[in-house]
């Protein structure tokens, strides 16, 4: 149902009380004018013990209220002063009373203010959350000495895109939908490919980045490779 105004989710202090509320936080206001389905995700760090409701922005809004019959649910009204300052109630609705609204709480096991469960993409990095911990993993390179490439397994920590380059080594781009461990192929070209040809042997250094989807930073690391070609004369 359409409503009028906006709306805000607030958390009162544990130290509210049927006479006085102090809002501690708000979300930001949700628009009343369309629809109010389903999830507003927000961040409120709350400890235990407090209180949620609502700030309306207008007397249009209407008021949710549903009867649960039990003595224990109160549902107070006052008015939606500033944060953090106590609030005289003006209205004590009767007992019985439930205002029509709940919260979801995550754990937040890195104190980022994210909710691990859907709104931290890394949850033991604090300065990580918009994204997946981007740490990748530069594995065993095996070499293939008939043709003279070499392969590195890449552990990538989720979808993103991986891309190998470096000084005369052909490069390859690949796209890995989820975590996993990822092959690349080391080919080398121009001078070192020459003198894998005349020498049987030439090192190059690998240049890999990992760029998660939905970040803008690539993580990188490098992997110094050893290519052998036995000779075919
Ligand atoms: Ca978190």
């Amino acid at each position: 149902m359409a409503g009028v105004g906006s709306l805000r989710l607030r958390v009162f202090s544990s130290a509210s009380n049927t006479s006085s509320i102090i809002p501690v936080a708000e979300s930001d206001a949700i628009n009343l004018a369309v629809p109010l389905t389903g999830q507003h995700p927000t961040r409120i760090p709350v400890s235990g013990g407090e209180f949620i409701g609502v700030a309306i922005s207008s007397t249009l809004a209407t008021d949710c209220f549903s009867n649960s019959g039990l003595t224990e649910d109160v549902a107070v009204q006052a008015a939606s002063g500033p944060i953090g300052q106590p609030e005289p109630v003006f209205v004590s609705s009767d007992s019985g009373a439930l205002l029509n609204i709940a919260a979801v709480v995550e754990p937040d096991a890195d104190g980022d203010g994210y909710g691990d469960e859907t709104q931290d993409g890394c949850t033991t990095d604090p300065t990580i959350h918009d994204r997946a911990c981007v740490q990748f993993k530069v594995g065993k390179v095996k070499r293939n000495t008939k043709n003279g490439t070499a392969t590195i397994a890449v552990s990538v920590p989720g979808a993103g895109v991986l891309e190998l380059t470096g000084k005369n080594i052909a490069s390859k781009e690949e796209a890995p939908s989820a975590s996993g461990d990822v092959v690349l192929t080391v080919k080398a070209k121009g001078k070192a490919k020459k003198k894998l040809k005349r020498d049987g042997k030439v090192k190059v250094k690998a240049q890999i980045a990992f760029t998660a989807t939905g970040s803008a930073e690539p993580i990188q690391a490098t992997a110094k490779v050893k290519l052998r070609k036995k000779s075919t004369k």
